[in-house]
Order: structure tokens, then C-alpha cells, then sequence
């Protein structure tokens, strides 16, 4: 099968650090649509020549973004012959951490916030086989402990203080410049413990030739480099849950809380390199309110057929906003990065589907009243 997709390692190998040695730990992440909304910009004041499109890495293997990270970061651990990995997570790092080190035939330990993650991402760890902790306390004491424990004990940190991680993670933007054929006006992206914006701007800046200091591996000296494929880099606006903005504070959130678990973070570890990210790319941060994150989970289901995750729908949200208000400019072209698939968090989706699901008798009068009681007028 020689055009047989296999994996973002074997797809930008020259642009990654990896050599003949590594051995590959794929699960054929990556190659994610972009898919252009056909509703919600015309929908929006200011917003009808906006072209707007979403990376919808909830189709990844384990239906989050994170598996790009984790097929580099896991793949490194098993050629350094770790037999081991550990990390704290709020729930989609600690699914693709179990599912790359079960292919990797490593042991994943996962410290995880008790009652704080979503009921499919607990799922996945616990089918994918690894070593479930629940601590009471928060992400931010986890990735605390992780980094703690990982000078006592011989286990490989997966989490995106691992510069492996955002390396597989830059490779989201390479997909959108090549999809689009030139770089975004902006890029919108949900902000946690905020490795993901810092990998986007790494790849955005490779593709137009620019090394950046986030980039900690390379110093300027990757070949590629001196290759640009596109001649600009998007301002990148980073979104974040109002209960959980340490960009929005300035500094630490000591009880960081929303209904976006996924993004339950108030101490962000890569807090320097994405805040640099932003400067240098002439873009902002925001916040947006768990009822307004909510509302645009739903809004892109129905109108757009696109359902994600809470925190998935913080950058979507933060967008409309800022085109409604005329931050971002009229006639652009707009990406956002849509995180994690709605499928993740069922519990936090159903409870905000108000409307009672109709149970009738199972006969042809009943369901054709139930049509036509329900037909769009
Ligand atoms: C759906 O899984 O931190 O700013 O431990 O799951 O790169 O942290 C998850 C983060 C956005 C934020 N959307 O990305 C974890 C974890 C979803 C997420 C983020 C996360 P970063």
C-alpha cells in the first residue's frame, strides 16, 4: 500500500527529530480535516466575507489534538528505552498516553483530578490499560507532582514541558498552510496549560522560514528552514475559560474552575512561550464565560454539524466575538483549532439538551404525529 497514510512522523520525517533509529509509535494521527463552516460567519454581524474554517482534531485516534504530540514524545521515550511514562492531565493527555504506550508496550501512569474529567477520557485511559491516579487536588498540584516524581522514579514525562510533544504538535499548522495554500490571517485556539498554541506557532514560523524561541531543539539550525513554503505567519489569538485565564490575570489562578475540564488550568506551563507566541505574532488573548462556551458547543452541532468538546468550542466562540466586534478584520481568512471531539464529555452534552426526548407508542400514527408536529415551517 504505498500511498497508505501512516502517521505525521513518516509524513514530515525531515521536519521532525527523528532519524533511523527512532522507532515509529503511530496510530495514523494526524492528516485532520479543515473544514470550511458554511453557517455561523454570515450568521454573525461583520462576518459574511470572513472565510472560516476549523482543524477539527477530534478526529485524531483518540479524538484530540494530543495525539500528535504523544506519537512524538512516546515514540522518543521508547528509542531512549523507556519502559516507562507519566503525566498529569485533565483528561485527552492522559487518553493518548495510555493509547501510544499500550502500542508501545510501555506502562502509562496518569495523575488525573478526582471527578474532574470527562467520562470518555476516564474510559479511554482505564480500556487502553494504564495506571489510572486520581489525586484530590487540581491539574496544576498533578503536573506539581509529575515533575517531582520523574527525578525519583524511572518514568519519561509525556507532558508538553517535553519539547517532543509540541515538535508533533507544529504539524497541525504545517496541515492548515498546506490545506489552504498560504497561511491564516489569524489562528484561534483554545489555551490551557497552553503547549498547543506555542507547537502551532513553531510550525507556522517553519513554514515561513522564521525559527522561533519556542522552538528549544533546533536553534535555527534545521535545514528546512532556509525552505519557506509561504511568506507570512497568522496572528495567533489565544482563547481561555474566564474561570481558568491566567494569561487574562497576568500570572497564576490559584482555583482554577470551569465547565471546560479540559481546560481547568490556572498555571500554565508553557505560560512564557505562548505569551511570546502572541506578542511576536501581533495577537491577543480573551476570555469567554461557560455559558457562552456552552452555547457555541451547541451552535456548531446544529448548525454546523460539528460537535466537539466544552473546551473545543472556546475558540470558535472567541472568534465570532472578535469578527462581531471588528478585532479581526473584515475580509480574512480565519482558522481555529477545534481540540477535542463532544463525544469525550456526553454528561456535560445531554445535560444542557433541555428539550425531553419524545417517547411515543411504537405504531405508524404515533410516529407520523411525531413528524408532523415537528416539521420546520
Ligand atoms: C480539548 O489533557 O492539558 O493549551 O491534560 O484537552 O495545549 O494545554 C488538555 C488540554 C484544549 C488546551 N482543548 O491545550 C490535558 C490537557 C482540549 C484539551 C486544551 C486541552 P493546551
Amino acid at each position: 500500500m504505498q500511498n497508505h497514510y501512516s502517521g505525521l512522523i513518516n509524513r514530515y520525517r525531515e521536519r521532525l527529530p527523528v532519524s533511523d533509529k527512532t522507532p515509529v509509535i503511530s496510530l495514523c494521527e494526524g492528516d485532520t480535516p479543515l473544514i470550511k463552516l458554511a453557517n455561523l460567519p454570515a450568521e454573525t454581524p461583520n462576518g459574511a466575507d470572513i472565510s472560516m474554517y476549523v482543524k477539527f482534531e477530534g478526529l485524531n485516534p483518540t479524538a484530540s489534538f494530543k495525539d500528535r504530540g504523544m506519537t512524538m514524545a512516546v515514540s522518543k521515550a521508547a528509542e531512549e528505552g523507556a519502559k516507562a511514562i507519566v503525566c498529569a492531565s485533565t483528561g485527552n493527555t492522559s487518553a493518548a498516553a495510555a493509547a501510544y504506550a499500550a502500542r508501545a508496550g510501555m506502562t502509562a501512569f496518569v495523575l488525573i483530578p478526582e471527578g474532574k474529567i470527562a467520562m470518555g477520557k476516564l474510559a479511554q485511559a482505564m480500556m487502553y490499560g494504564a495506571v489510572v491516579i486520581q489525586i484530590r487536588g487540581n491539574f496544576d498540584d498533578g503536573m506539581e507532582l509529575v515533575k517531582r516524581v520523574a527525578k525519583e522514579a524511572p518514568v519519561a514525562i509525556v507532558n508538553s514541558i517535553n519539547p517532543f510533544r509540541l515538535q508533533g504538535q507544529k504539524t497541525a499548522a504545517f496541515e492548515i498552510t498546506e490545506a489552504l495554500g498560504r497561511a491564516p490571517d489569524y489562528h484561534c485556539i483554545p489555551v490551557g496549560n497552553a503547549g498547543n498554541i506555542s507547537g502551532y506557532w513553531i510550525g507556522f514560523s517553519e513554514m515561513c522560514g522564521h525559527n522561533t524561541e519556542s522552538c528549544t531543539l533546533c536553534n535555527g539550525q534545521c535545514p528546512f528552514l532556509a525552505d519557506p513554503k509561504v511568506t507570512t505567519r497568522p496572528r495567533m489569538v489565544g482563547y481561555q475559560a474566564a474561570g481558568a485565564a491566567p494569561f487574562m490575570r497576568n500570572g497564576k489562578v490559584e482555583n482554577p474552575e470551569t465547565v471546560a475540564t479540559a481546560i481547568r488550568i490556572g498555571n500554565p506551563q508553557s505560560f512564557d512561550l505562548a505569551k511570546a507566541a502572541v506578542d511576536e505574532s501581533g495577537g491577543w488573548f480573551d476570555e469567554l464565560t461557560d455559558e457562552e462556551i456552552l452555547a457555541m458547543q451547541k451552535r456548531l452541532a446544529n448548525r454546523e454539524g460539528i460537535f466537539c468538546e466544552p473546551a473545543s468550542a472556546v475558540s470558535v466562540a472567541g472568534a465570532l466575538r472578535d469578527i462581531e466586534n471588528g478585532k479581526i478584520a473584515p475580509g480574512s481568512v480565519v482558522t481555529c483549532t477545534v481540540t477535542g471531539h463532544g463525544l469525550k464529555d456526553p454528561d456535560v452534552a445531554i445535560a444542557q439538551c433541555q428539550e425531553p426526548v419524545v417517547t411515543i407508542d411504537a405504531n405508524l400514527e404515533a410516529v407520523k404525529q411525531a413528524i408532523l408536529g415537528n416539521l420546520p415551517g
